[in-house]
């Protein structure tokens, strides 16, 4: 009888041991909160306002004198390879720049001019590239 209990005791002990050796639950779930607040851009209701533009094309402005309505917005387009910039000089309103030379091939510029009188802008970056612009 006694090598029956014998038996019985080293089978408990073995499962007493292989209950010890549970796996260590690592629960560092990666936190996927991903908010994601992607507002859709309301279609802006299109104000019927004048604009005119104006070309950066071989170094120059063009048209180099612009004249317009009040409230109007011009916008520059750059049409070189190289980059440029509309910087305001004077004139009345709002001083206004693009930032110096940040206008590469392609980008547009605008802005909207609502005081009269003539202002005057240049190109930063080539000398002897500038602009008027007559408010009216
Ligand atoms: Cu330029």
């Amino acid at each position: 009888m006694t090598r029956f209990l014998g038996t019985l005791f080293s089978i408990v002990a073995c499962g007493l041991v292989a209950a010890g050796c549970g796996s260590s639950n690592d629960s560092s779930s990666s936190s996927s909160s991903n908010t994601k607040t992607q507002k859709a851009a309301p279609a802006a209701p299109k104000k019927a306002g004048k604009t005119a533009a104006v070309s950066m094309k071989n170094i120059q402005f063009s048209p180099k004198a612009l004249t317009v309505a009040k409230g109007t917005t011009v916008k520059w387009t750059n049409d070189d390879s190289v980059p440029h910039d509309v910087t305001k000089k004077s004139g009345p309103g709002p001083d206004f720049s693009s930032g110096s030379g940040n206008l590469a091939k392609g980008a547009t510029y605008q802005q909207t001019l609502s005081t009269p009188g003539t202002i005057e802008y240049v190109c930063t970056v080539h000398p002897g590239m500038s602009g008027t612009i007559n408010v009216k």
